[in-house]
C-alpha cells in the first residue's frame, strides 16, 4: 500500500470521524492506521509531533494534520456528492458554521460531557450556551431544506453532526426530549446512514512497523454505531 496515503485515525474520534467521511465518500483509498491515544504509535508522532487525529500523510510526504484539511483534500479529488457546493450558501458559510461548532460548541460540549475534568466550569452555563448554538441549528432547516445548507448534505452536515451526536449522546432522554424536531431527524437520519457505518469499523489498533488496513473498507461495518466517543 506504498502508493496509498497513509491515515492515522481513531474509531470513535468526532474530528477522525468526519475525516473517514469525506475519504470514504470521495473514494480515496488509505492505508488506515487506527491509534490508541493513550498509547500513539512513534509513526503518528514522527508524521505529526503535535500528536492528534486524525492525520494524513500524503505519497509526495506532506502531511495534514487538520480534519477539516483533509476533508477538503479529499473532496478536491472527487466530490460526488457536492459536499463543497451546498444548495444554499457557499463554502465560506459552511466553514464559518464548522468554526462555530470547533470552537465555542466544542467547548461547551466538553464542559457538559467530562464536568469532572472542569471543576470550575458551570456546567448550566456552558449547557445554555450549547442549547442556544443547537436552537440556532434547529431553525436553519425547513421542509424544504433538511440539510444545515440546503437540500442535501454537504460539508457542514458532515463536519458537524459527530459532534452533535456526543452532545445528543450525553443523556438521550433530554435530547429526545428538546424541541428540535428537524435537528433531531437530522442527526437520526446521519446516524442511520450507510455512510457512517462504512467508517465505523471497529479495528485493532495498529502497530509500528506493521501495515495498516485499506480504508475504505470493502465489506459494510456490521458493528453499529459505537457508545459516545472520548473527543
Ligand atoms: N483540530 C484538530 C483536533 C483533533 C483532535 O483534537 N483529536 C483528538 C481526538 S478526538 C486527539 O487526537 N487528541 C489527542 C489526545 O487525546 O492525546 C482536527 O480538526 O483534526
Amino acid at each position: 500500500m506504498t502508493a496509498l496515503p497513509t491515515l492515522y485515525s481513531f474509531r470513535r474520534c468526532p474530528y477522525a470521524m468526519r475525516a473517514r467521511l469525506a475519504l470514504a465518500v470521495s473514494g480515496q483509498a488509505c492505508e488506515l492506521r487506527e491509534v490508541v491515544l493513550k498509547n500513539k504509535p512513534q509513526g503518528l508522532l514522527l508524521a505529526s509531533p503535535k500528536g492528534t487525529v486524525p492525520v494524513l500523510v500524503l505519497p509526495s510526504g506532506q502531511v495534514l494534520e487538520q480534519s477539516l484539511e483533509i476533508m477538503r483534500w479529499a473532496l478536491a479529488q472527487h466530490d460526488p456528492g457536492g459536499w463543497l457546493t451546498p444548495s444554499q450558501g457557499n463554502l465560506q458559510d459552511m466553514l464559518a458554521l464548522i468554526a462555530e461548532c470547533d470552537g465555542p460548541f466544542k467547548q461547551a460540549l466538553d464542559r457538559c460531557k467530562y464536568p469532572s475534568r472542569y471543576p470550575d466550569a458551570d456546567i448550566s452555563v456552558e449547557r445554555a450556551r450549547a442549547v442556544a448554538w443547537l436552537s440556532a441549528l434547529e431553525a436553519r432547516f425547513s421542509p424544504d431544506q433538511p440539510f444545515l445548507f440546503g437540500t442535501h448534505a454537504a460539508l457542514a452536515d458532515m463536519a458537524i453532526a459527530p459532534f452533535v451526536r456526543q452532545f445528543a449522546g450525553i443523556d438521550a432522554d433530554w435530547w429526545a426530549a428538546q424541541p428540535w424536531p428537524r435537528l433531531q431527524a437530522w442527526l437520526a437520519q446521519w446516524q442511520a446512514s450507510d455512510l457512517l457505518a462504512s467508517v465505523m469499523h471497529k479495528l485493532p489498533a495498529w502497530v509500528d512497523g506493521t501495515e495498516g488496513v485499506l480504508f475504505p473498507h470493502a465489506v459494510e461495518s456490521t458493528d453499529g454505531i459505537p457508545d459516545q466517543g472520548s473527543a
